[in-house]
């Protein structure tokens, strides 16, 4: 069997707002612009379950009821998916894969949010990642009334938040904690990167460090 190459996994990670999506284009662009295969994924979603899963996710109506349990295991769901489907599959063709959000986003959303001990999510993380860890995580940081803002601009006065976004700040500001104490524990894979800069600013700085690290 062809070995996938897991160095070629990059994840953004960050709370709402950060700056991922926009992030994610700028580096693909430039790896394309090299002759690079790259592959950009989202999660929840990037397969056509993790898709439908996706929309449950989000949905906020008052006769879709979602515990926190059943949202855990969804989101877990939709990642054992889109690694199997998606993901190994373009490693072992040599592909990067830009992640928007993986296995660090249950850690700091499902554990720190809403409360489920780290050590499990550990686990389910593992099963659904099939031991794939990304080569390098980068966290865009931003407080979250300027993602909130973002959010906010982008998105106009028509649509309403959805399920997640309508969780009270005091849930994104532990999302965000999380986050830091992320790249403080494991700084050989996750880099904070200061999101509240101009979008250029950032972009060179994600550059610099792909080249540096990925040896490129
Ligand atoms: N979730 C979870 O709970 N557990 C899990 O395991 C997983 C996910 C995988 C997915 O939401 C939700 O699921 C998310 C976590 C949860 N919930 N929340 N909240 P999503 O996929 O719909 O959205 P998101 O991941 O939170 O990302 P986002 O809101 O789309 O934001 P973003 O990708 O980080 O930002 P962006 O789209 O690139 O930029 C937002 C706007 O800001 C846009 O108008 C940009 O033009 C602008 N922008 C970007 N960069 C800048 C800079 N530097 N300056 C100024 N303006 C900027």
């Amino acid at each position: 069997m062809m070995r996938s190459h897991p160095l070629r996994l990059i994840t953004f990670e960050g709370s709402e707002g950060a700056g991922k999506s926009t992030q994610i284009g700028r580096l693909a662009a430039r790896l394309h612009a090299l002759g690079q295969p790259v592959l950009t994924v989202r999660e929840p979603g990037g397969t056509p379950l993790g898709e439908r899963l996706r929309l449950l996710l989000k949905e906020s109506s008052p006769d879709l009821s979602v515990c926190p349990e059943s949202e855990l295991l969804l989101f877990l769901a939709a990642r054992a998916q889109l690694v199997r489907e998606t993901i190994e599959p373009a490693l072992r063709k040599g592909s990067w894969v830009l992640a928007d959000r993986f296995s660090d986003s249950t850690l700091a959303y499902q554990g720190r949010g809403r409360g489920f001990p780290e050590p499990l999510l550990r686990s389910l993380n593992e099963l659904a990642c099939a031991g794939l860890t990304p080569a390098v995580t980068f966290v865009l940081d931003i407080s979250s009334s300027e993602g909130r803002a973002r959010i906010a601009r982008r998105r106009g006065e028509s649509t309403k938040a959805d399920r997640i976004e309508a969780e009270p700040p005091e849930f994104f500001e532990r999302v965000r904690a999380a986050y830091l104490d992320l790249a403080r524990a494991e700084p050989d894979r996750v880099v904070l990167i200061d999101a509240e800069r101009p979008e250029e600013e950032v972009a060179a700085q994600i550059w610099e460090i792909v080249r540096r690290v990925l040896g490129l």
